[in-house]
């Protein structure tokens, strides 16, 4: 028995159906197809890049190095792209996407604008049936959810909003259109990732930038600029150790020295020589000067105290600088945030931070922010309010498996996968970077090729046993779901209210939802499994008799 379309009853039917055309559903497409598979893409936005076709927002760029942050798979491809910077900006992201799509062929087999609303398992015949907007029906016998863990944007219900005359932006799902803030006051709420990189931009253009602060945040100045030719062929030349390096040594899924000691075990003077040399250099390997940082408290403060003491030293006003100053959680526990002039930011004159930490937004009127009974006029106001990550976008479709039982009730007091990449009671269908997996933690792409593959591997193992249905042992789900927690409550990363966690959304269980252990040992940890037969996965061969293959 071959993996092949569903019965001809059907309309329409797939092998594989693919949700999202971000980084993942093009690379999984193109290994599909490379292997004979029927697929189709469904993708939501009109074009491929996922969260680079959304996430337009004045600043946007990765936070990982362009030349890291870019797919392995194709040597010709690694060898021909030339990145501009240190750290792209969004526009050369999804041009690279862009030219992905292309070179590859992609576009032919994805349909854009298209939300994927519903998958049922029919139990009898194998077969997904994938429900998309406007009612049309599509079979399929894999469902490949590679719909991105920071898709979802989230506007916060703040009192008044809508009763607010100006526009309101979310970064997360900005319009296609340039936006233009010359003359105008600003308002921009939230601290994160992208208020951080989207402020200092906001701030150069508008008459008045007002940033609302609820947390403040841990950043490292990005130092971006441009790569030289000599930069670029260096690392190309290089590319086969750091693609090995970042697969199976980095935890983090990106080239860098490790550590090879703890913070305490060098004298304050040595640590601060450290800590100042990674400030200089720039980039999220701050976190990787000690190999303690994010295990031991006292460790961790070392560095806290560092970056403490940098905002104090950029900005001008000690009442600001102090208020800027992140006291909530160690640093590294919410996703550390790569700036340019992020804290320089609040020297400006046009620039004035609110702190809605000790009195929050009471209303949003027709134009102001009121704190603590005072307005903050603005004529527009940014959402740089962050995702229901992680399991926001795949609760938005209405999945059901076995039994007609819902992911969405199933998740309801957190995930449950196995590895990440299945879940019990939902057979051929397997989620990409999903919670349970490193994702969010590592370099996504470096993660997106890891389960591709695998996930390719897997169906041409279906393929070639006969196998028809394949799900997680609910066994080995729980002891994998007991794991992931364990590894984490080893950490200092529950101690923080984040996006990890799901504490941004109100009443979403908090649970640490992204495997900590590490890039390299997490491969392992799947490699072992498949060459264990699938160890902890139930297969099934088919009930019924198949059609002809496709
Ligand atoms: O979102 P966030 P983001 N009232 O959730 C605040 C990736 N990314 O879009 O911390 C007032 O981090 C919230 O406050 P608090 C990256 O992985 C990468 O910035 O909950 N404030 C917080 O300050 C990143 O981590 C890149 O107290 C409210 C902010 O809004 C992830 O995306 C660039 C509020 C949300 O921060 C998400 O980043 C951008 C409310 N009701 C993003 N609700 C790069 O590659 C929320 N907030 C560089």
């Amino acid at each position: 028995m071959s993996v092949q379309s569903s019965p001809a009853q059907a309309t329409e039917a797939y092998d594989v159906i693919v949700v999202g055309a971000g980084f993942a559903g093009m690379y999984m497409l193109h290994r599909l197809r490379g292997l004979g598979f029927s697929a189709r893409v469904y993708e939501q936005g009109g074009g491929v890049g996922g969260t680079w076709y959304w996430n337009r927002y004045p600043g946007a760029r990765c936070d990982v190095e362009s030349m890291q942050y870019s797919y392995s798979f194709s040597e010709e491809l690694q060898q021909e792209w030339d990145w501009s910077e240190r750290y792209a900006p969004q526009p050369e992201i999804l041009q690279y996407a862009n030219h992905v799509a292309d070179r590859f062929d992609l576009r032919r087999d994805i349909q854009f604008d298209t939300r994927v609303e519903r998958a049922m398992f029919d139990e009898r015949t194998a077969t997904w049936s994938v429900t998309i907007a406007g009612g049309k029906t599509v079979d399929a016998r894999f469902v490949v959810l590679a719909t991105g863990c920071l898709s979802n944007a989230r506007k916060p219900d703040i009192k008044g909003l809508e009763n607010f005359k100006g526009p309101v932006y979310h970064t997360g799902n900005w319009p296609h259109e340039p936006v233009d803030f010359t003359g105008l006051r600003v308002g921009l709420i939230g601290t994160g990732s992208s208020g951080i990189q989207s402020a200092p931009i906001i701030a150069g253009q508008a008459r008045h930038l007002t940033v609302f602060q609820r947390t403040a945040n841990f950043s490292i100045p990005a130092r971006n600029g441009a790569l030289t030719d000599e930069e670029r062929n260096a690392f190309r030349k290089k590319y086969p150790e750091i693609r090995r390096f970042a697969r199976e040594v980095a935890r983090n899924g990106i080239y860098a020295e490790q550590p090879d000691r703890g913070a305490l075990d060098d004298s304050e003077e040595e640590r601060r020589a450290k800590f100042r040399a990674r400030w200089d250099r720039g980039g999220l390997t701050f976190m990787y000067v000690y190999n303690n940082l994010g295990l031991e408290r006292a460790a961790n403060d070392t560095a806290a105290d560092f970056v403490r003491g940098k905002i104090a030293e950029i900005v001008k006003d000690p009442e600001t600088a102090k208020l800027l100053q992140p006291n909530s959680h160690p640093i590294g526990t919410k996703r550390i945030c790569i700036d340019t002039d992020y804290f320089a930011t609040f020297n400006r004159p046009n620039v004035s931070l609110v702190d809605i930490k000790a009195d929050p937004i009471e209303e949003i009127t027709a134009n102001a922010v009121r704190v603590a009974g005072r307005d903050h006029e603005v004529d527009a106001l940014v959402m740089a309010t962050g995702f229901d990550a992680m399991t926001g976008s795949v609760a938005k479709i209405d999945i059901r498996g076995r039994g007609g039982r819902t992911l969405n009730r199933k998740w309801a007091e957190g995930p449950k996968t196995y590895l990440g990449l299945m879940s019990a009671g939902f057979p051929n269908l397997f989620i990409i970077t999903g919670p349970g997996s490193p994702s969010v933690l590592s370099n996504m792409i470096v993660s997106i090729e890891q389960h591709v593959d695998w996930i390719a591997d897997c169906l041409v193992h279906m393929r070639e046993q006969g196998l028809a249905t394949m799900e997680a042992d609910t066994e080995a789900e729980e002891k994998w779901v007991a794991h992931v927690n364990e590894v984490a409550s080893g950490t200092l990363y529950p101690q923080a209210s984040s996006w990890y966690m799901g504490a941004n959304i109100p009443g979403k269980p908090r649970i640490f939802m992204p495997y900590i252990g590490g890039v390299g040992v997490y491969r392992r940890i799947c490699d072992d499994v498949a060459a264990k037969g699938y160890e902890g996965f139930v297969m099934g061969w088919a009930e019924v008799p198949q059609a002809a293959a496709s």
